[in-house]
């Protein structure tokens, strides 16, 4: 079997209401909008084929969380061809910002199209389950063309592939934002020489930024995920200035069972714990991050 024909999980179908309150305005920073595939087809280079999550159901969910607004990130099941999230954008209302995935071959036109359009960054994705190889030279250009923009780089790679991409990271002229805290080993604890390498890459890189978002992807215990609670809770209290929050709603590839949405929002006070920490995670730093240019 292919790998784009693999059987898929699709997200909770009934999440629970959280009890966690979020401040006004919250915006989840990391979620994305999957076809639908009549309108939307998925790229033939994907590495999996998801269920439809079209953005009415995205929407729904934003408001059942009791969030105010999303930042939709182009997931590699759609390749370059970021039809589905600027669809998203125009719907929107103002309400939700991109972040895209593009070649070297993006005219300058089409950059300036999905800015208007409300795409305020970049993916480079380094998971080699997810995409094929991009040569360095490439994501260069690309970051060196957006840049004038005010745009931002977003990276996705696994802890263990920090030491080797440390030294292109650091050459990006731009914030640059890591996904799911750059995917600890939480078996290790954060105690270990992996996550204190992450830790060190932040403070030395005052541009680099995190999500502390996919307890349930990098949890090894399961439900409620407090093996991931530390992690980031430690990264809110030292870099309480640039981390964002983000459900990964619908949750690509998840192996056992997709979380519940609810309980992802509930476990916001256990690394924010105070209403400062919150205020700035849910709202202050994706605001000027990406509503404020
Ligand atoms: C995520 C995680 C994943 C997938 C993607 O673009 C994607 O396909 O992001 C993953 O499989 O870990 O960030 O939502």
């Amino acid at each position: 079997m292919s790998a784009a024909a693999k059987p898929y999980i699709p997200w909770h179908p009934n999440p629970s209401r959280p009890h966690y309150v979020p401040p006004p305005g919250a915006v989840d920073a990391h979620c994305h909008v999957f076809g639908p595939a009549a309108k939307f087809p998925f790229a033939p280079t994907r590495k999996y084929t998801p269920v439809d999550a079209s953005k009415e159901q995205l929407f729904a969910l934003r408001d059942f969380l009791g969030l105010s607004r999303n930042v939709i990130v182009q997931a590699t099941c759609h390749g370059n061809d970021n039809a589905a999230l600027l669809d998203a954008l125009a719907a929107a209302k103002g309400l939700a910002r991109g972040v895209a995935s593009v070649g070297a071959d993006i005219s300058d036109d089409e950059l300036r199209r999905m800015d208007q359009a409300g795409v305020r960054g970049v993916r480079f994705n380094f998971l080699k389950r997810l995409v094929d190889f991009t040569p360095r030279e490439v994501l260069t250009e690309i970051a060196q063309r957006i840049a004038p923009l005010g745009w931002h780089v977003v990276v996705y790679f696994e802890a263990p592939d920090l030491a080797e991409l440390e030294p292109f990271f650091t050459t990006l002229p731009t914030t640059v934002v890591v996904d799911h805290m750059g995917r600890p080993d939480v078996g290790l604890g954060i105690d270990h020489p992996q996550f204190k390498r992450f830790r060190a890459f932040l403070r030395d890189n005052p541009n680099v930024w995190t999500k502390v978002s996919c307890p349930e992807r990098l949890s090894l215990r399961g439900p409620p995920y407090d093996d991931v609670t530390p992690f980031a809770r430690t990264l809110v209290e030292e870099f309480s200035g640039r981390v964002l929050w983000g459900s990964d709603w619908p949750h690509p590839n998840m192996t056992k069972e997709a979380p519940d949405d609810g309980l992802l929002v509930d476990i916001i006070p256990k690394i924010a714990l105070t209403p400062a920490l919150q205020q700035a995670l849910l709202v202050d730093n994706p605001m000027r991050l990406y509503w404020q240019r």
